[in-house]
């Protein structure tokens, strides 16, 4: 039976979108020099939100010569300086936080409870951290020689940073972006993906509240074309891409014959690894948010479910009663668990692969969920009966479709966990603390959890092995991303 709850609403009205946004370039909105546009649509009724300015090479052009500008003096401000204004932003952001989530959900899709309790506070989170590193640099990073005590090591800005994020965490991917890059002296051009533009423009007025300087922070809203224009950009001196694989290639290829540096997080597809002596209850709470939280759009879902042979009926019991208690729907709704799917070419990308998997002979279940009628949706969806050559066991589906396997030995979950082009996350569920760190040990992935799943810290550096791509963004490994010495 579909499962029956009381609406609790969050009040649209405490966002004031406006009909059309422009460019933020040196301080200031201004239409794209051409006069194109693009929509940008809610994702659960596909009401056109906003008109926002596609940003052409000209634009990119202005922003990039606004940032190299603004380089000259950010970059010579005493660090304490530089917190001041990323502590103001901090707290902008938890004053204005309410508004944020509401606006966030109503442009990704993601349910507000989320929005509310993880983007936004995570969000301020990073500007708090790395605020807090800009005057410190000097020191943590700077060696004096024991030999003769004056020789050392000075830590520099890059200079322009090109950021290009995409649309699953918007605030937060700008934040993991624009904190550290400012904190080290680094100005910034940013490019938020063309289905969730408003929440950076939002973030461009509260760079205008904090009294940011001119140029110091850039917003250039667009397609593709328009990160492919900034990436290109000869003034730009580093790269940071978060987005598909396909085009973390792309990027580096164009980067290759320069002097730019780059750092790349793609794509995943990491495996929660189940074994019988797991806290069972627990273990399902971790692989229901390792894998749903945020329609499954997260390039660490745990999307691949390993599970050890003699408990997998208990679990995965246990594991469809609770997805059943799953509410799909309206993203301001404050019950909801599941919200909408970022857009249609997302929502056909997800059905492909869920078709692929049947078709390759998996088992295909979910539970019973009415479905809104407009907006995109897809059902919190599980396949058993799945193997390494599946699809659905090697693709990012990037949505919120669990693929479970099995395994007998630690070896073997290791050996299938490994068996991915992808190295970005793992989870682990055990009581026995030895083979956490033995099976910690032996995973190719950037970030492991134990007995816990998707659980973020400004503090704690996120980056990819393999084909997740390349260098680490939060805490001190972040800085270097922004850093020569
Ligand atoms: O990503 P794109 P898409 C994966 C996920 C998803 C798939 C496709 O599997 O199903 O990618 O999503 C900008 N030069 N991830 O098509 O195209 C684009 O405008 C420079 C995982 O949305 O990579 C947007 O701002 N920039 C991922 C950003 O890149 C370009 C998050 C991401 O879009 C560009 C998103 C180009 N040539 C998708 N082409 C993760 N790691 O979390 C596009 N863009």
């Amino acid at each position: 039976p579909v499962f029956e709850y009381a609406p609790a609403p969050e009040s649209r009205a405490v966002v004031d979108i406006a009909p059309s946004y422009g460019l933020f370039i040196d301080g200031e909105f201004a239409e794209a020099g051409d006069g194109k546009v693009f929509k940008t649509l809610s994702p659960s009724s596909e009401e056109v939100l906003s008109e926002v300015a596609q940003a052409g090479v000209e634009d990119v052009d202005r922003a990039v010569k606004a940032a190299r500008k603004a380089f000259e003096t950010w970059s010579a401000l005493p660090g304490s300086e530089r917190a001041k204004y990323l502590f103001r932003i901090a707290r902008i952001i938890q004053e204005r936080s309410r508004e944020l989530a509401v606006l966030e959900s109503l442009d990704n899709g993601k349910p507000i409870r989320e929005s509310r309790d993880a983007d936004l506070p995570l969000v301020a989170a990073h500007f708090f951290y790395y605020a807090g590193w800009a005057d410190k640099l000097a020191y943590a990073v700077r060696g004096r020689s024991p030999l003769n005590g004056t020789s050392g090591a000075d830590p520099r800005p890059l200079g322009v940073a090109g950021q290009v994020i995409p649309w699953n965490f918007p605030l937060l991917m700008l934040a993991w972006k624009i904190a550290p890059a400012l904190a080290t002296g680094n100005t910034v051009v940013l490019k938020p993906a063309e289905t969730t533009p408003l929440s950076a423009l939002f973030f461009a007025d509260i760079c205008r509240q904090a009294g940011l300087p001119k140029g110091v922070v850039n917003i250039v809203t667009g397609d593709g074309s328009t990160g492919a224009e900034l990436v290109a950009h000869p003034g730009i001196d580093k790269v940071a891409f978060t987005g598909s694989t396909e085009v973390g290639k792309a990027i580096a290829r164009t980067v290759a014959g320069t002097r730019k540096k780059v750092t790349l997080e793609l794509g995943g597809k990491a495996a929660n690894i189940v074994f019988d002596d797991a806290p069972l209850d627990q273990a399902v709470e971790g692989i229901v948010g390792g894998i749903f939280f945020n329609q499954g759009h997260v390039c660490c879902a745990g999307s691949r479910l390993l599970v050890q042979e003699s408990v997998q009926d208990e679990l995965l019991d246990a594991l469809k009663r609770r997805m059943s208690t799953l509410r799909v729907g309206d993203p301001l709704d404050k019950n909801t668990d599941i919200g909408a799917i970022n857009s249609a070419e997302q929502l056909a990308r997800i059905r492909a692969l869920a078709d692929a998997g049947e078709a390759e002979g998996a088992e295909r279940w979910a539970p019973a969920c009415e479905l809104p009628s407009s907006g995109y949706w897809f059902a919190p969806t599980l396949f058993t009966g799945v193997t390494q050559a599946h699809r659905i066991a090697r693709e990012e589906i990037f949505g919120p479709v669990l693929s479970v396997l099995t395994f007998r030995t630690p070896e073997e979950a290791v050996a299938k966990a490994n068996n991915t082009p992808y190295g970005l996350s793992a989870g682990i569920w055990t009581e026995k603390g030895s083979r956490i760190l033995w099976m910690a040990n032996k995973l190719r992935a950037g970030v492991v959890w134990s007995n816990t799943f998707n659980k973020f810290d400004p503090a704690s550096p996120f980056g990819g092995y393999k084909e997740s791509g390349y260098g680490r963004e939060g805490g001190r490994h972040g800085l270097e991303a922004y850093l020569d010495v």
